[in-house]
């Protein structure tokens, strides 16, 4: 977007001196988002500028309610216990017309604050990092256990629901739409060697078997923010997907991408080694805030949660290939297909390390 554009769409918010400068920034798969610069006489801000992706997110004045809804609880008990909110908390910044986003030319578009001194990592630099976003995300589920999961609009439909995602890759399979389907036999056999797994969260789910709570579900580990100088997270970040789920679908989903040494598109699979020491720091982290609360059903699926989940995304990657590339940002042919191989070469190494898997979460 040029600089000109972002600064009609900035002057339609509350922000501190001029739009000076505008550059896309962060490695989300979703929206495009950008850092703005703005100026005063004497000194400089910076804010998140977001394009909300509106394919995905279909209704977004009511993704949006919710967003407002969760920040504004989350500001609440931040206060209550005397955190820093301009670290902590992500805030959405308001429109001259007191609201929160704004439609320009057909997009829409919405503000944050912030948040300096901390950073997103795409890859797990020192365990440290990847222990303290399990300790964010786990006491984020806590404080969210008494948000009140009825006022929740779902934002995106079955988000989680692994039986749907199979049938919408089936879907897209018979429709071939580009003719890739000839392309990947492989990969759609091991999918549909697989189908045995689909159903189980959702089933323990509707059964009552496991509870229903609020749950972030895209935990992975760019969506925390890293204090700079404590090490410790500052903040979880992108709150789009909160929704009623399993907090299964968080363990999961974090150790899908936490637990790959490499890049989610990684080309070289013998680099993409699933790390089982990481698996275990952060299921240390993540019970030592939640051992009190999370049941034993739960307890025993951890470890399944990261086989299914990674398979889950793995299955989105190829569904979206089938599409023509549609739902996932991409910056080249074939990347969402390549990073299908990462998800599938770490299903693969997690099936065979099973048992160790949930003999450590036995020992913890
Ligand atoms: P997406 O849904 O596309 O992943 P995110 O909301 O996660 O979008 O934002 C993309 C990236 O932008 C994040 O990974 C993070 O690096 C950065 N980011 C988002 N919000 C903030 C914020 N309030 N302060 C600083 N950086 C942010
Ligand atoms: C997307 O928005 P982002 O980049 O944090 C996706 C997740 C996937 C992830 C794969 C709303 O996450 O579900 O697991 O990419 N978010 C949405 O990296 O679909
Ligand atoms: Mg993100």
């Amino acid at each position: 977007m040029e600089l000109r554009k972002i600064k009609q769409i900035t002057s339609a918010f509350v922000l501190k001196g001029e739009t000076v400068n505008a550059m896309r920034y962060g490695n989300g798969h979703i929206h495009e988002t950008y850092v703005v610069t703005t100026m005063t006489k004497t000194t400089s801000k910076r804010y998140i500028l977001q394009h909300i992706n509106n394919f995905v997110f279909k209704d977004v004045e009511k993704l949006m309610d919710n967003i407002v809804a969760v920040t504004t609880y989350l500001l609440k008990e931040t206060k209550n216990r005397g955190g820093n909110v301009e670290k902590e908390c992500l805030r959405l910044v308001p429109t001259k017309d007191g609201a929160y986003y704004i439609k320009h030319e057909g997009g829409y578009y919405r503000m944050f604050y912030f948040i300096e001194g901390a950073t997103t990592y795409s890859v797990v630099e020192k365990p440290e990092h990847f222990y303290e976003s399990a300790v964010a995300f786990a006491s984020f589920q806590k404080s969210l256990s008494t948000f009140d999961a009825t006022t929740l609009f779902e934002s995106i439909e079955g988000f989680h629901n692994t039986r749907k995602r199979y049938n919408d890759f089936l879907a897209s399979l018979e429709l071939d739409k580009l003719n890739r389907a000839k392309d990947i036999p492989d990969e759609i056999a091991f999918i549909k060697a697989r189908e045995k797994y689909v159903d189980k969260i959702v089933d323990m789910l509707k059964s009552g078997e496991i509870p229903t709570r609020v749950t972030h579900n895209d935990t992975k580990l760019n969506n925390v923010m890293i204090d700079d100088l404590t090490e410790k997270a500052a903040a979880v970040i992108d709150l789009d997907t909160l929704m009623p789920g399993s907090l299964l679908y968080d363990f999961g989903d974090a150790i899908r991408f936490g637990c790959n040494p490499t890049s989610e598109d990684e080309k070289k699979l013998d680099k993409v080694v699933f790390n089982i020491d990481l698996f275990e720091t952060y299921a240390k982290g993540y019970l030592s805030v939640l051992h009190d609360t999370i049941t034993d059903i739960e307890r025993q699926n951890l470890a399944f949660s990261a086989i299914l989940m990674t398979l889950e995304c793995g299955i989105r990657f190829v569904t979206d290939y089938l599409d023509g590339d549609v739902y996932f940002t991409t910056h080249y042919e074939g990347q969402n297909l390549a990073r299908a191989h990462t998800q599938f070469k770490l299903v693969t190494d997690m099936e065979a390390l099973f048992d160790r898997m949930n003999d450590i979460i036995s020992r913890i």
